[in-house]
């Protein structure tokens, strides 16, 4: 494996912020390719999501977390718990904000409550610039600066890839010397099933304009992978009521059959190969309260 070159470095890069600032969108950036999902709404993210890359010598492994809200339900606490601890586990932190929200205070209650390894490099990276003028975007870098002693400083567009290559510059020489910690042509450890449901779960809350969206949950309930290369993927979208079936069904079917081409196009694009998906709605009350959904996430179910 290349890993046995001399002078390698390796490392973990959480990036973490509030919910909504654009995380996801930044590590697919980095990384080149779609591994977490997006959406404009909160709360997109659930769980940990690895997306790993090659520069230079050194293999870089950010780390995409749910993003900081006020929890409510167990969810949420396995959500927010899961984001809080990624800093200890990595060896440097991108702290995500955005300017344009009036979210100052709780970018600073994130940053108290966070546990950032003692000595380990911590960047203030400031998204969505492409939205906020020169003298906005001024006064909200020293305001955050003179909160908390930040390493570095850089200024993004997660969207428009403005400034990602200063990061990943700072990424490779910072990381620690060491053997890579992944395959070579790995990109992420998520399962496949799991990144099918999750495509599915991003097209649900695209297609689905009505609030409904959170209470849902994906799961992939089975997978055939055939002789000529094709996948064929059945999904269960579990609703939480009877009347949220209706929404995700459309009428006569047109919505879910248009979720389903939507998340079929983009897995048989990911995976190269031809996709089928066959998804079914259900209503399955309490979904967050089934503990063997938190593992398959890899969310601690007693926080
Ligand atoms: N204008 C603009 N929009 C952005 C930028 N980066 C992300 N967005 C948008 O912000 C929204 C949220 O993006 P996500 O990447 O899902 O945000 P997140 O922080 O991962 O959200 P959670 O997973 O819910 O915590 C999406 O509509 C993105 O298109 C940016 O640089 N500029
Ligand atoms: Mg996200």
């Amino acid at each position: 494996m290349t890993s046995e070159l001399n002078n390698t470095r390796a490392g973990f890069v959480s990036i973490i912020g509030l919910t909504n600032v654009g995380k996801s969108t930044l590590m697919n950036a980095l990384v080149g390719s779609k591994i977490s999902i997006v959406s404009h709404k909160v709360q997109t993210t659930r769980q940990r999501v690895l997306g790993i890359m090659i520069r230079e010598k050194t293999q870089i492994v950010f780390v995409d977390t749910p993003g900081y809200f006020k929890p409510k339900k167990r969810l949420d606490r396995a959500m927010i718990s899961s984001a809080l601890t990624a800093p200890k586990d990595g060896d440097m932190t991108f702290v995500l904000v955005d300017p344009l929200k009036s979210h100052f205070e709780e970018h600073l209650e994130l940053i108290e409550k966070t546990n950032f390894p003692k000595g380990s490099p911590l960047a203030l990276v400031i998204n969505k610039i492409d939205l906020v003028s020169k003298p906005e975007l001024l006064s909200r870098i020293e305001a955050f600066t003179t909160a908390h002693p930040f390493d570095e400083v850089f200024l993004i567009s997660a969207l428009k890839a403005k400034g990602l290559d200063d990061l990943l510059t700072y990424a490779t020489k910072t990381l620690p010397e060491g053997p890579w910690l992944f395959p070579e042509d790995q990109m992420t450890d998520m399962p496949s099933r799991l990144l099918a449901a999750e495509i599915t779960r991003e097209k649900v809350y695209k297609f689905l304009h009505q609030e409904l969206p959170y209470a849902i949950h994906v799961e992939t309930e089975s997978w055939e992978q055939f002789d000529n290369g094709d996948v064929k993927i059945s999904q269960i979208i579990h609703v939480s009521r009877e009347s949220q079936k209706g929404m995700v069904l459309g009428k006569g079917g047109t919505k879910i059959r248009e979720i389903g081409e939507a998340a079929r196009k983009e897995l048989s694009y990911l995976m190269g190969c031809d996709v089928h998906i066959k998804s079914h709605v259900r209503v399955t009350k309490n979904w967050s309260e089934n503990k063997e959904n938190y593992e398959i996430m890899g969310l601690d179910f007693n926080v």
